[in-house]
């Protein structure tokens, strides 16, 4: 059999600190990553492209399965295509919230105040629509196969979500239902399937958000 593995070299750039020190960053962390907020009313003020092209390397660093990096990453900062997202994603979401939602969900969403409306795909700079790929098409047109999409695409996401609040921008993870206008819209290949769409700025400057809590550590884990 031949050796099919990747070489390997020793871990590069671990860093391993002293018990305090990880103790006050992971406190400093979580003060930082607990500010962070969804917001749903953006500034029309515009984003470096570097900041949102260095957070999108730092998503595609996710761990993935067998690191075949099943995710698509489409930025949209042309006002044109926001308008024509932002009137396919109303068509959608009126349909949700008119006939398609079962009470219950529509009780849920009641104290957030959310509606068909959707401004903020045009008014947000940057819009990240993201995508899972079922497979790599290999340059002689074979496809290679791609595992554990959602779980991979969702690390990716939340640790894209992180780099863009460590920077100081505000999103909000939009998954309009059914999303596969953007895949048309956005004119990626039938083997990508929209994940979710991150809006992403900076607040409107009266921008508000509902008063939420999150459970305490006690109610989201178990020590045993
Ligand atoms: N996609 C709809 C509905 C919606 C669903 C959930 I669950 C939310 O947490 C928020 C909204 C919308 O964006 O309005």
């Amino acid at each position: 059999m031949t050796d099919t593995h990747y070489p390997s070299i020793p871990l590069p750039d671990y860093k391993e600190y002293p018990a305090e020190e990880m103790i006050r960053r992971s406190r400093e962390f979580y003060e930082e990553i607990k500010r962070r907020r969804t917001v749903r009313e953006f500034s029309r003020r515009e984003v470096p492209l570097e900041v949102i092209q260095n957070c999108l390397r730092a998503a595609g660093t996710a761990p993935n399965g067998a690191n075949m990096q099943p995710w698509h990453f489409v930025v949209v900062t042309d006002q044109e295509m926001k308008k024509k997202i932002r009137a396919a994603t109303e068509e959608v979401e009126k349909e949700f919230y008119e006939k398609r939602a079962p009470d219950y969900w529509l009780e849920a969403l009641a104290p957030l105040g959310t509606d068909a409306n959707k401004p903020y795909i045009e008014d947000a700079p940057v819009l990240i629509a993201i995508f899972t790929q079922l497979h790599t098409v290999m340059p002689d047109g074979s496809k290679k196969k791609h595992y554990y999409l959602a779980e991979s695409v969702g690390i990716a996401t939340g640790m894209l979500i992180t780099a863009l609040h460590h920077c100081g921008l505000v999103t909000l993870t939009h998954t309009p239902q059914p999303m596969r206008y953007l895949r048309e819209i956005l004119g990626r290949p039938k083997h990508e399937s929209p994940y979710l769409l991150l809006v992403a700025g900076y607040p409107s400057e009266d921008c508000r958000v509902p008063v939420i809590e999150k459970k305490p550590l006690e109610e989201i884990a178990t020590f045993i």
